[in-house]
């Protein structure tokens, strides 16, 4: 029931400055009220201010927290209820306490997201637009923070609007054309405009899918793999990356068996990489796994790193992984080159016999090309440039997914266009394409998929 007025402390557990709870609903303002002392007389706060005094328990009035609270008047809340936010200090004590007293005032703990669930329920914000305030939240580079601010400010909404707008209105005239069928001029009108308007949905619907790869890896890292066989150097690499002795590194093959998952920032986005065991073929039941492993790490990168030891010739081994693995952006990784003659020439001749990949020569052992592999990185994933684009961008598999079945709606709708297919045939790929739109910014979408999206945010928001 939206009515019940809602209760949560909206900072994280622990020792901090201040801690806040939070109030929301038709009652917040009577409880705000009935438990809290002003320093000074006040008859009935201002909204949206903050005044001293104290939190006090009613039935004894006694002081349980010095605080300030704000009391904002709906709409122009989080919510768009009324809201009351209580500063105390940022303890476990005083905010259990002042928490326990708003619950026997007779709030109700809040779930799980849902001040952004209510602010969503009560129009102030799209479905794509709430799910990027946990965006922010998670957000631990500049472009995710980008990304995602641009979306909370309606970026994305207002492209998938602009595409969903004209779909809608045609599918209310090609519904008013099937309900009164003797208006064939109307249907006329109409399948000429369906065509040229699916036509350019279908453009802007495919443009939006584009940019859900890069997308994501903005907002969630790019997900790398470093592959190789045993004792190339892989554990060194990630170690080089992280500038942290982090993984182990040891002289016999084999060492790493484990998956190991580090994260750094480069340029601006996260680089997520897994070390893995060398891939060969073993008895070992331990370095098995980890090879099985390796394997699954492989195929769910963005990026692959693949390191070579230069000191020893590439086998066929090498060779096959590699071939299975040209689909994806991956850098070979010339190692050890301090351990060869003529170094550099010779590396770059050894690349010349390899498949057409970006090759980066490096000594992990001194700490040479570490540099021009962070380069490499950036021109291969990002083409040189890590900005975030002035125009929408896609970032969720949610998002992405729903702009699948839009595409696919529209084609459909091209082909029976084409085939000349009566108007209620047509009615039913465009409802289908509007649907799939509606499902992004939540005007379609259905109330268990709401919950679900809700459920992964934190308490107090
Ligand atoms: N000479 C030389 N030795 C290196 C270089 N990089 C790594 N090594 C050595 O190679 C050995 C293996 O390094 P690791 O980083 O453990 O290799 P790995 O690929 O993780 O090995 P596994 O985990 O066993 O698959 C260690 O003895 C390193 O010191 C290098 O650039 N030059
Ligand atoms: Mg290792």
């Amino acid at each position: 029931m939206l009515e019940e007025t809602i209760v949560a402390v909206a900072t994280p557990p622990g020792e901090g400055g201040i801690g806040i709870v939070r109030i929301s609903g038709s009652t917040a303002y009577f409880i705000g009220l009935s438990l809290f002392r002003f320093s000074r007389q006040v008859v009935k706060p201002k909204s949206h201010r903050l005044y001293y005094g104290h939190v006090v328990n009613p039935a004894d009035g006694c002081a349980v927290d010095e605080a300030l609270i704000a009391f904002m008047r709906a709409p122009h809340t989080y919510t768009r209820e009324d809201v009351v936010e209580i500063n105390c200090h940022g303890g476990i004590m005083p905010l259990a306490k002042t928490l326990e007293l708003v619950l026997a005032a007779g709030a109700h703990l809040a779930q799980p997201g849902e001040f952004t669930k209510r602010a969503f329920l009560n129009g102030r914000i799209d479905l794509a637009q709430a799910e990027a305030v946990i965006q922010i939240i998670r957000a631990k580079t500049e472009q995710a923070m980008e990304l995602s601010l641009a979306q909370l400010q309606g970026r994305l909404s207002k492209q998938v609007k602009v595409v969903r707008q004209p779909l809608l209105k045609l599918l209310s005239h090609l519904e008013a054309a099937m309900d009164f069928p003797e208006h064939h001029d109307v249907e006329d009108l109409t399948l000429a405009e369906l065509r040229g308007a699916t036509t350019r949905a279908l453009a802007e619907t495919e443009a939006l899918l584009q940019t859900a790869d890069q997308g994501r890896i903005m907002r969630e890292g790019v997900r790398t793999a470093i592959i190789g066989r045993p004792n190339v150097g892989k554990s060194s690499l990630l170690n080089a990356l992280l500038r942290e002795q982090r993984a182990i590194v040891t002289a016999v093959p084999g060492t790493t068996r484990d998956i190991l998952e580090e994260s750094i920032n480069l340029g601006g986005v996260a680089l997520t990489m897994v070390d893995t065991a060398g891939i060969r073929e073993t008895a070992d039941e331990a370095e098995k796994i980890g090879v099985e492993r390796a394997k699954r790490a492989l195929r769910n990168a963005d990026l692959i790193l693949y390191v070579l030891d230069l000191s020893v010739e590439v086998d066929t081994e090498d060779r096959e992984i590699l071939k299975s693995i040209q689909e994806k952006p991956c850098i070979l990784i010339g190692n050890k080159i301090d351990l060869i003659t003529d170094g550099l020439a010779s590396a770059s001749e050894i690349a010349s016999e390899l498949p057409p990949l970006p090759f980066v020569p490096m000594s992990l052992l001194e700490g040479q090309g570490l540099e021009l592999l962070e380069q490499t990185i950036i021109s291969l994933i990002f083409q040189g440039s890590v900005k975030v684009p002035q125009s929408a961008m896609v970032t969720t598999a949610r998002h992405k997914d729903a702009l699948k079945r839009t595409s696919l709606a529209l084609e459909e709708l091209l082909a029976a266009l084409a085939a000349g297919c009566a108007p209620d045939l047509l009615a039913i790929d465009l409802y289908a394409a509007v649907e799939a739109l509606g499902e992004i910014t939540g005007e379609t979408v259905a109330a268990d998929l709401a919950e679900e999206i809700f459920r992964n945010f934190c308490i107090g928001k």
